[in-house]
């Protein structure tokens, strides 16, 4: 019995995170965990500052793993695994660049091309649960063709309370982009644009009285490309 209960134990607790697991590029996709450069676990990155925030663990390299095609201007639609973790879903480019598959993505040159935070009473993953834990959003019209590291991440903020306790699950997908030209910015560090005291990151009050309204992802403003 008590060998039951932990197993049932373990397995909730693992179901509780999530990966990154598809996406499509205008409704058609490249299959399951394909053009992502999947971690070895779900389990969240919590230090901010390791290049694990980058692209998760182990994903500074992306040799094996498919690019993909796509246009500037395409909708993307990101599928998650399912989620409880209260938080807003960002996505971030880097590019471009000569490989994707040969990029690190660490230091400088990514920017924000989508967020979602606390809209209508629900945070990003709750509006997600409603549709298949996907989420959509188009990539900027204004981008130089190239390769470029598209990185999801969903950050879980139940944890926020304490300093290092916020939760960031990330995965990067590795896309081969047609566009016109276009130069986007602010760009920004990973590591570097976090710290874990951070008011976006560490919220001590985060269930007793924050105001989830006023809340904006980490990583700046989105970035304008032209
Ligand atoms: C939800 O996503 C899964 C995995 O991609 C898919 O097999 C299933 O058909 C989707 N369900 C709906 C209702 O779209
Ligand atoms: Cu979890």
């Amino acid at each position: 019995m008590l060998k039951f209960s932990f197993s049932i134990a373990l397995f909730a607790h693992v179901s509780a995170h999530q990966n990154f697991h598809q996406f499509w590029v205008n409704d058609e996709s490249p299959g399951y965990q394909v053009g992502i450069r999947m971690p070895p676990s779900n389990n969240p990155v919590t230090d901010v500052t390791s290049n694990d925030i980058v692209c998760n663990v182990g994903g500074t390299d992306g040799t094996g793993v498919t690019t993909v095609a796509a246009k500037a201007g395409d909708t993307i639609k990101v599928q998650w695994d399912s989620s409880t973790h209260p938080g807003p879903i960002t996505h971030m480019l880097y590019g471009p660049v000569g490989s994707a598959a040969s990029t690190s993505g660490i230091g400088a040159g990514w920017f924000k091309i989508d967020e979602q935070d606390y809209v209508d009473g629900k945070w990003a993953n709750e509006v997600m649960e409603a549709i298949n834990m996907t989420h959509n959003f188009a990539l900027p019209p204004n981008l130089k063709s190239g390769e470029y590291l598209l990185r999801s991440e969903m950050l879980a903020l139940h944890g926020s309370q304490t300093l290092g306790g916020a939760q960031f699950y990330i995965g990067c997908a590795q896309l081969s982009i047609t566009g016109p030209g276009g130069d986007c910015s602010p760009q920004i560090s990973l590591p570097g644009a976090y710290n874990a005291d951070d008011s976006d990151i560490y919220i001590p009050d985060f269930y007793y009285g924050f105001d989830p309204t006023t809340y904006k992802a980490p990583g700046g403003e989105i970035a304008t490309c032209s």
